[in-house]
């Protein structure tokens, strides 16, 4: 199998201070919590800008000044969101595209998210993609539901985006698809053979998810962005949401890649 990316995604646009007092959100605590899950293991780390009151932003100078103030301190791969918040307009999502990332997000359809809507009409993928294709910045297809991997493959079609793909399917998040063991099976048999796709278990799903994905041959996302507890009870820190992967791919024979490991694997 390949070495085994890990995704933190480490502060994300919906969790508070008040929900979790270990979540960072000044562009400074942002390029400390991804320097810590750096030296945990993960290759990636998954970025959503906040202004200093905690209020998500997708301002470019916001994300900018992350970006740099990682690059300063490791190789990491810098992963911004165009997902933002459920109540950012296209022209605000698509900001952090503009600072020119190695990847970015690229949500394929519409779902519910929460009590909310995520909206990501035909127009806004084509949108994202075609910025992303002229930028060369590879896109992390996420998946909320099973009919945004058709969503992918047209814009495939479309020369928008182009193979190998790669696929981050969110699970277990309240109105989109469930996470269980059979769902994950399927969606990884609906990808092309070439893709290469990693999971993000929502709250009580991120360990199970990830433990799935070690044995299946995929990549794992943690992170207080998808889940604020360790277990049961026990409020987490990212990096300790790193480092326990870390533990369960050693203990199940899955070697860890480093971020140009990573590049590799991914043909950034
Ligand atoms: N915060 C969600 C509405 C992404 O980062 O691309 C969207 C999200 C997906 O988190
Ligand atoms: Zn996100």
């Amino acid at each position: 199998m390949e070495k085994l990316i890990i995704t933190a995604a480490i502060t994300g646009a919906e969790v508070t201070r008040e929900q979790q007092p270990n979540l960072p959100i000044t562009p400074d605590e942002i390029a400390e919590e991804a320097f810590r899950c750096f030296l945990a293991g993960a290759s990636i780390v998954h970025i959503h800008a906040r202004k200093s009151d905690g209020t998500p932003t997708q301002d470019m100078e916001v994300y900018r000044e992350i970006k740099e103030k990682i690059e300063r301190k490791c190789n990491i791969i810098v992963q911004p969101s165009t997902g933002g918040a459920v109540w950012h307009s296209i022209e605000e999502r698509i900001q952090p595209l503009y600072i020119n990332p190695e990847m970015a997000t690229l949500s394929t359809g519409t779902c519910n998210f929460g009590n909310d809507i995520f909206a990501n009409p035909q127009e806004y993928m084509e949108k994202f993609a075609m910025e992303m294709k002229n930028r060369g910045i590879k896109p992390e297809i996420e998946v909320f539901e099973r009919g945004m991997i058709e969503n992918a493959l047209r814009l495939v079609k479309k020369g928008l985006i182009s193979p190998p793909l790669h696929f981050d399917f969110v699970m277990g998040l309240k109105g989109a698809i469930p996470a269980t063991i059979e769902n994950l099976v399927h969606l990884k048999n609906a990808i092309p053979s070439d893709a290469t796709w990693t999971v993000a278990g929502i709250g009580p799903a991120q360990l199970p998810m990830a433990a799935h994905a070690i044995l299946m041959g995929g990549h794992v996302r943690v992170g207080l962005e998808d889940n604020i507890y360790f277990s049961k009870g026990e409020l987490a820190t990212n990096e300790r949401l790193v480092e326990r992967v870390v533990t369960l791919a050693g203990i199940l024979g899955r070697e860890i890649a480093t971020p140009d490991e990573a590049r590799k694997i991914l043909h950034l």
